[in-house]
């Protein structure tokens, strides 16, 4: 037991958040880049206050998501578990999928529940809905939930994007699933949703359980997964043609506009001084979308693959008068996010094997991270293959290499999906702060002792892989189009009479 470190939190709990424990934003932007904010260098984005909340936070230039796709992205981020684990793979679960996050994993919304927290859920779930809702946010710790349970694009297109005004559909989604819906709590609102009026729906639903907690001066966490910036991108009247960076700028000032409504809320609310805001994305930019992609910046690749541009993501963590502003340079994850909450909270983490550590130390102190390691696994992980890659300290070894469709029409070949697996034996080697790109392999006789760093990457690889455990494949339990949310319970001719 390390005394020095609880008597610290003791004293933060006392001084800086006197009474009242903690609240929790969580935002989670979707297929966003490296390089897609302003405070990681695009030159056109606007993403003010983002920018601000990176301007008086803490900005992490190593910190990464668990998969370079989207479900088993977020059961890692709620869970603090990697998605093998909890069954979260391979791929994504879709509108009908049988599966979801199985209701024995704690989210981080159970972890605070026992504490009385307010909790809820906004945008975009994408970890199951299943037969009468089982896998819905509301039967996983959260009070209330206001969103779309899936991608955007799991529809049918000829609703789905409304800008331009006179481009009614942008590529061709999934025709012959269900029209979008936009789901309260376990009810379906709209069938389709007006995805025009979408954010704004988001945002006063969050300002108000913010503005009603605070008043009540109940604890509360906000998760909010945003739609934006996956694509097809779309945008209400607050941002379309707003930005010079076209269709993806307009989702991303989208998104950025309710940042800055929660922030002002948080202030009329009292409570920013209270609350941790923490800023990530569940894996990089969708290049096959080209300019309505989001951008890597500096890093290999995209979504969809193990090089750094699918899992290196932007993260900002804010809390005035506890975090003190600057940029990080520790290696940290999404897995981070739940046992961070639960010390900053006080409350029990789940007795089960985490993945993740806590991140006090770099929030408060801008002391040093207790992970030494960052571990890839592809979008459909196997037992038999392991990981991908694994980064320890600064150097990051590749043990299969595989492109992406999603990440296809990059110049870089590596990348595309006709880039079939790739065994490397010896690894791949490079050395992440003087290459960040992964373009230089380590080679031996170098600077670097190559055999040796081998050696230690292989001893953590196998002690990892020892204690991980696979959970039985929730997305391999396959779809049933009857399972697709409908608004109309009489419906039998799925999915024309799910329209209301
Ligand atoms: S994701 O994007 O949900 O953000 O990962 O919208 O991998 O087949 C990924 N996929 C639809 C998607 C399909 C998505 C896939
Ligand atoms: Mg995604």
């Amino acid at each position: 037991m390390d005394f020095t470190r609880l008597g610290f939190v003791a004293l933060l709990c006392v001084c800086a958040h006197a009474a009242s424990p903690p609240n929790f934003l969580v935002l989670f932007a979707d297929d966003l880049g490296f390089g897609d904010l302003g405070c990681y260098g695009h030159p056109s984005s606007l993403s003010p206050n983002l920018d601000r909340l990176a301007a008086g936070g803490l900005r992490f230039t190593d910190f990464y998501c668990t998969s370079p796709l989207c479900s088993p992205s977020r059961a890692s981020l709620l869970t603090g578990r990697y998605q093998t684990r909890s069954g979260i793979y391979p791929g994504v679960l879709y509108p009908g999928s049988v599966g979801g996050l199985p209701l024995n994993e704690t989210t981080i919304a159970e972890v605070l529940k026992p504490l009385g927290y307010a909790t809820a859920a906004v945008g975009k779930w994408h970890l199951g809905v299943g037969p009468n809702g089982t896998f819905l946010p509301t039967r996983q710790g959260f009070d209330e939930y206001l969103g779309i349970p899936y991608s955007h694009d799991m529809g049918p297109c000829h609703n789905l994007t409304c800008f331009p005004p006179d481009v009614k559909c942008f590529g061709m989604c999934d025709v012959g699933t269900v029209l979008v819906p936009l789901m309260h709590n376990e009810d379906i609102k709209e069938q389709p949703v007006n995805f025009l009026d979408l954010e704004r729906a988001y945002s006063d639903f969050s300002a108000s359980f913010i503005a009603s907690a605070s008043k009540r001066k109940q604890p509360f966490f906000l998760y909010y997964p945003s739609h934006h910036t996956h694509y097809p991108q779309y945008a209400g009247p607050g941002a379309a043609g707003k930005t010079s960076r076209g269709p993806f700028g307009d989702s991303l000032l989208e998104f950025d506009n309710t940042v800055g409504k929660l922030l002002a809320t948080l202030e009329e609310s009292g409570v920013i001084n209270n609350t941790l805001v923490f800023f990530t994305a569940d894996n990089g930019p969708s290049l096959m979308r080209m300019s309505r992609g989001g951008n890597a910046g500096a890093l290999r690749c995209g979504k969809g693959t193990t090089y750094e541009g699918g899992m290196r993501e932007p993260a900002i963590a804010f809390w005035p008068g506890t975090i003190t502003p600057g940029v990080t340079r520790e290696l940290a994850s999404s897995l981070d996010i739940l046992p961070t909450i639960a010390r900053l909270a006080g409350a029990r983490v789940p007795q089960v094997a985490l993945d993740g550590f806590d991140m006090t130390e770099i929030l408060t102190n801008q002391g040093k991270s207790k992970r030494e390691a960052i571990m890839f696994y592809p979008s459909d992980p196997s037992e038999q293959l392991g990981l991908f890659a694994l980064r320890l300290e600064k150097y990051k070894a590749h043990f299969y290499t595989r492109g992406s469709t999603h990440s296809s029409t990059t110049p870089d070949k590596e990348c595309s999906a006709f880039s079939v697996l790739n065994f490397h034996d010896p690894p791949l080697l490079f050395d992440l702060e003087a290459d960040p790109s992964e373009r230089y392999p380590l080679v031996p006789g170098g600077e670097t002792d190559v055999p040796a760093l081998l050696e230690r990457i292989k001893k953590v690889k196998e002690q990892f892989e020892a204690s991980m455990s696979f959970g039985e494949s929730e997305i391999g339990k396959g779809s049933d189009p009857q399972l697709e949310p409908c608004c109309s319970p009489e419906c039998s001719q799925k999915p024309h009479c799910c329209q209301c």
